[in-house]
């Protein structure tokens, strides 16, 4: 894509976004690549170095809950010191430039929530959040956890309050998220593979219900023939191109 391709097409979603009531972004990892955040797919990717099954699944976890309190651990290590990037802050800008906005995110680094982001869903979960196998309790805990961490109240092991394959999302978060896709006036699919269910189908559902489907990835996806604009690109780039003068 030329520079003068995506000033275009940045000026359309602009135009798009300025008439709207209700906008809904979802996103992936992507986002927070150039935060520092490995992604899942792809170069340099998790599931590329470690294999899904091993450690983000229920199955994984009962076989196995050191080795995945050890994934888990580091990644936390590895996200501590990161810092929101410029697609991110658009968002915040974004937010509060249209009536009605929300934001889906799969992902669990919580960098939306330290941008300034409001109205946030969280479909898999956070990682900064422990939920306990005894008691159900969730809470927030930012410090370095044991190996085998345990409940205060109960003293059942601790587990990642995180989605893993195979486990079904919250169902009033599930709910809260298509609420919100089914009357988005203008959805905007950020920086994810499209490869992961129920958030592949968001963006076509939206689009089903009248709103203008808009895409930003660094290359297409399985869904890119159903966008009504696809900018090719990175987010930390091509975000504050949109939100500048909205
Ligand atoms: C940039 C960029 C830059 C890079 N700028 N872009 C229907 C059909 C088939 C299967 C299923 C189905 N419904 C459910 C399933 C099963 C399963 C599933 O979807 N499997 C598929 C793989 C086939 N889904 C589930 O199990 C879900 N549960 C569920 O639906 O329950 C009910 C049910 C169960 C079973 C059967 C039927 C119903 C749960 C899914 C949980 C996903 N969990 C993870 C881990 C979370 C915790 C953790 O992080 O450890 O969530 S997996 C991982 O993938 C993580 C992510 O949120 C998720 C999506 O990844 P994402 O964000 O798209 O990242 P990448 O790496 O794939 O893509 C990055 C993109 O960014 C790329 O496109 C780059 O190009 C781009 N990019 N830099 C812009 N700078
Ligand atoms: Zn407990």
């Amino acid at each position: 894509m030329t520079a003068l391709d995506t000033a275009a097409r940045a000026s359309l979603v602009r135009e798009r976004l300025g008439g709207a009531q209700r906008v809904v972004v979802l996103t992936g990892a992507g986002i927070s690549a150039e935060s520092g955040v490995p992604t899942f797919r792809g170069e340099g990717g998790l599931w590329r170095e470690y294999r899904a099954v091993d450690l983000a699944t229920p199955e994984a976890f009962g076989r196995n809950p050191q080795l995945v309190w050890e994934f888990y651990n580091w990644r936390r290590e590895v996200l501590a010191p990161l810092a929101p990037n410029p697609g991110h802050e658009a968002l915040v800008k974004m937010e509060q430039s249209v009536p009605h906005f929300t934001l889906i995110t799969q992902n669990i680094d919580g960098l939306h929530e330290k941008a300034g982001s409001r109205n946030i869903i969280e479909l898999h979960g956070n990682i900064w959040h422990v939920r306990c196998l005894g008691c159900g309790e969730v809470s927030e805990d930012r410090s370095v956890l044991a190996p085998m961490p345990r409940c205060a109240g109960c003293g059942q092991l601790l587990r990642p309050h995180v989605v893993w394959f195979g486990e079904a999302l919250d169902p009033s978060v599930l709910r809260r998220a298509y609420e919100a896709v089914q009357k988005a006036g203008v959805m905007m699919v950020i920086g994810t593979s499209g490869t992961v269910e129920p958030a592949a189908s968001m963006g076509i559902l939206a689009k089903r219900k009248g709103a203008f489907l808009v895409e930003i990835n660094l290359e297409p996806t399985p869904y890119t023939s159903f966008y009504d604009a696809s900018i090719f690109g990175k987010s930390g780039e091509i975000l504050p191109l949109i939100s500048e003068s909205l």
